[in-house]
């Protein structure tokens, strides 16, 4: 079992995206952030993910490929909590969509090498389900962004890699299949993303993209977080308690217990990131209170 790694003590919200980071994730609708995780969390975590996946293993509970894609990160792996708010990552959400935010959905994901050729399957998509049928703008609003964290190596393509077509989330449709089992070529500009293990990926729900196959030797491993405003339904499972969270952490999966507002956001002072980001000066006038 490895220690825990000093980040994940730390209770600063991180500092804000830089100018240059908004500018290319306003334009291509992802960036990588490289080195997030040292190597020394990069082993605690991975390992976290590896008694997750030998424990599925055990209980026959893997893909019939012999992957894992395990929803609800924290609540399946709790050692993965210091990942909801990393110090490194965090202030990106929080940039882009103030401190009225939770994790909605994420997941943990082990995929070892495939030994043979997969029945092909289109998995582009775009992030929140019926919010791509149901929100009526063009294009439709952001909603929710999401954090990759590699634990493993994808510094090469044909890792398992994750595939976007850069600057496609203002464009509410990409043409497809009539059926997801039906061959259909990678839409157009798709590039897959490469990244060592310790980066991170920040999306754009709306960004088309897909897990693509791993057909390398590398098993690929990662943990997926997303975030949207607390006045949207989380998917993710939720427990009575998880013991040890940080006030934000709690926030973040749903155990802040201040919430006479509804998760409205009427009484910013009752909501821990308001008052982290005051206490560390970062509150933007972008996301401001609502009028009392
Ligand atoms: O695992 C991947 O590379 C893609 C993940 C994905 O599709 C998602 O997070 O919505």
């Amino acid at each position: 079992m490895t220690t825990t790694p000093v980040s994940a003590r730390t209770t600063s919200p991180g500092t804000a995206m830089t100018d240059e980071q908004r500018e290319a994730f306003e334009r291509d609708g992802f960036i990588v952030v490289p080195g997030v995780l040292d190597a020394e969390e990069v082993a605690h975590y991975a390992a976290a993910v590896d008694r997750v996946y030998a424990e599925h293993q055990e209980a026959g509970k893997l893909a019939a490929d012999g992957s894992l894609h395990k929803l609800s990160a924290v609540e399946s792996c709790h050692e993965l909590a210091p990942l909801l708010n990393h110090p490194k990552a965090f202030g990106l959400v929080w940039s882009m969509l103030g401190w009225n935010v939770h994790v909605y959905h994420s997941h943990l994901d082990v995929h070892p090498p495939l030994p043979e050729k997969k029945p092909f399957r289109f998995e582009w998509h775009q992030d929140g389900g019926r919010q791509n049928r149901e929100l009526e703008s063009d294009p439709r609003p952001r909603m929710s962004v999401k954090i990759a964290y590699w634990l493993s190596d994808v510094s090469e393509t044909g890792r398992g890699n994750f595939q976007v077509v850069p600057g496609s989330h203002k464009t509410n449709w990409i043409a497809g299949p009539p059926r997801r089992d039906v061959e259909w070529p990678n839409p157009d500009g798709a590039i897959e993303v490469t990244a060592n293990a310790g980066d991170a990926v920040f999306f754009d729900r709306r960004i088309w993209h897909a897990r693509s196959n791993n057909y390398s030797t590398v098993t690929r491993k990662g943990v997926f977080f997303g975030y949207t405003y607390r006045w949207v339904r989380t998917r993710e499972a939720l427990s009575d308690d998880i013991p040890g969270l940080t006030p934000v952490q709690r926030q973040l999966v749903g155990l802040h217990d201040g919430d006479g507002d509804h998760a409205w956001g009427h009484y910013p002072s009752d909501v821990p990131l308001y008052g982290a980001l005051k206490d560390a000066g970062e509150l933007n006038p972008a996301h401001p209170p609502l009028i009392p």
